[in-house]
């Protein structure tokens, strides 16, 4: 309970009480009976599931992107390179990188009993987004991940889509694992307002942003920078900068778990998530990758060897 009243968002304190923070809900003795998932997903917004994937698999996946960071220089390798202690000064590569060419983490992620898992749950043959989600978190306070639902990035094709968090190595709780908002599922207020927005809109009314946004097409060439300032987005995708702020606003505890290797937190596209800081000298290394029936619509966003993921193929206009 200790190292619970210990997490801090960007240096600051999330709990001044036990009434604050607390720990996910297992849902590992009820992973073969859909229904009972379907309620507790219901319930709850996420399924935490120790164990579910193969340790030996899931050690792999580490040791490759281990391997891959000693080679940008941000691992110290006078330790095994498996303990994942941060070397400073190193690169630390687009969190795509990672997940490309790497059979050992596509393994874990997209066959064997994670693929099982969500045929069991959705209850039909199942797909997956092309675009896998890498994150690196280095030791300290800056770069914790800000709340937020996944519809806004993700929101065009099924509502029946779900995340899988997978951490790559434990994940006590003062590395900075995953957070999720109790009860963030069921709150009316967002699911009308910031659920219905889409990072990759735009309104093409203001700021000649549609022309800018025509150019860049014709030019078959992503925005530049200052393009990209010159245009209102009509979401910048975080609910809000701040994790404590947020739930002074929403209400319920910041939820979170002593994660293992082989661990998956599966949540829905209305469960309000972010990171705390990690406060370890190793570095987190995680996954996000998203699961639906194979017969359902798929966000294009995230379709195909090259996705479009937030580029200029994946803007729309919208009069404001
Ligand atoms: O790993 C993180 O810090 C963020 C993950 C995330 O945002 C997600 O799984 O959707």
């Amino acid at each position: 309970m200790g190292a619970l009243l210990d997490l801090t968002f960007r240096g600051n304190p999330m709990a001044g009480s036990v009434n604050d923070t607390g720990e996910l809900r297992r849902s590992d003795d009820i992973q073969h009976d859909p229904a009972a998932l379907h309620a507790r997903m219901a319930d709850d917004g996420y399924l935490y599931l120790p164990g579910l994937l193969d340790p030996e698999e899931s050690l792999a996946a580490r040791l490759e992107v281990m391997k891959r960071l000693a080679r940008l220089g941000s691992v110290d390798e006078t330790l095994p390179l498996i303990e994942g202690k941060y070397k400073p000064g190193g690169g630390l590569s687009a969190m795509f990188d990672f997940t490309l060419d790497n059979p050992a983490l596509m393994k874990v992620l997209y066959d064997g009993p994670m693929i099982r898992f969500y045929e069991r749950f959705l209850g039909g043959p199942v797909t997956h987004f092309d675009y896998t989600w890498f994150r690196v978190k280095a030791p300290g306070t800056t770069s914790p991940t800000q709340p937020h639902y996944d519809v806004v990035y993700m929101g065009r094709g099924t509502p029946n889509l779900y995340t899988s968090w997978t951490p790559l190595g434990d994940v006590p709780f003062e590395m900075g694992g995953l957070i999720i908002l109790e009860n963030s599922h069921r709150c009316e207020r967002l699911r009308h307002t910031y659920a219905r927005t889409d990072v990759d809109r735009y309104c093409e009314n203001e700021n000649k942003a549609g022309r800018i946004v025509e150019t860049a097409r014709i030019q078959k060439r992503d925005l530049t920078g200052e393009e990209q300032s010159r245009i209102r987005w009509n979401s910048t995708g975080s609910y809000a900068s701040d994790a404590i702020q947020a739930r002074n606003e929403i209400g319920g505890r910041w939820l979170t778990a002593d994660y293992k290797l082989g661990d998956v937190l599966v949540f829905s596209m209305h469960t309000l998530h972010a990171s705390s800081d990690n406060r370890t000298n190793r570095i987190r290394i995680s996954s996000d990758s998203r699961y639906q029936l194979a017969s359902e619509p798929q966000d294009e966003r995230w379709i195909g060897t090259r996705p479009p993921a937030h580029g200029i193929r994946a803007k729309q206009g919208m009069i404001c």
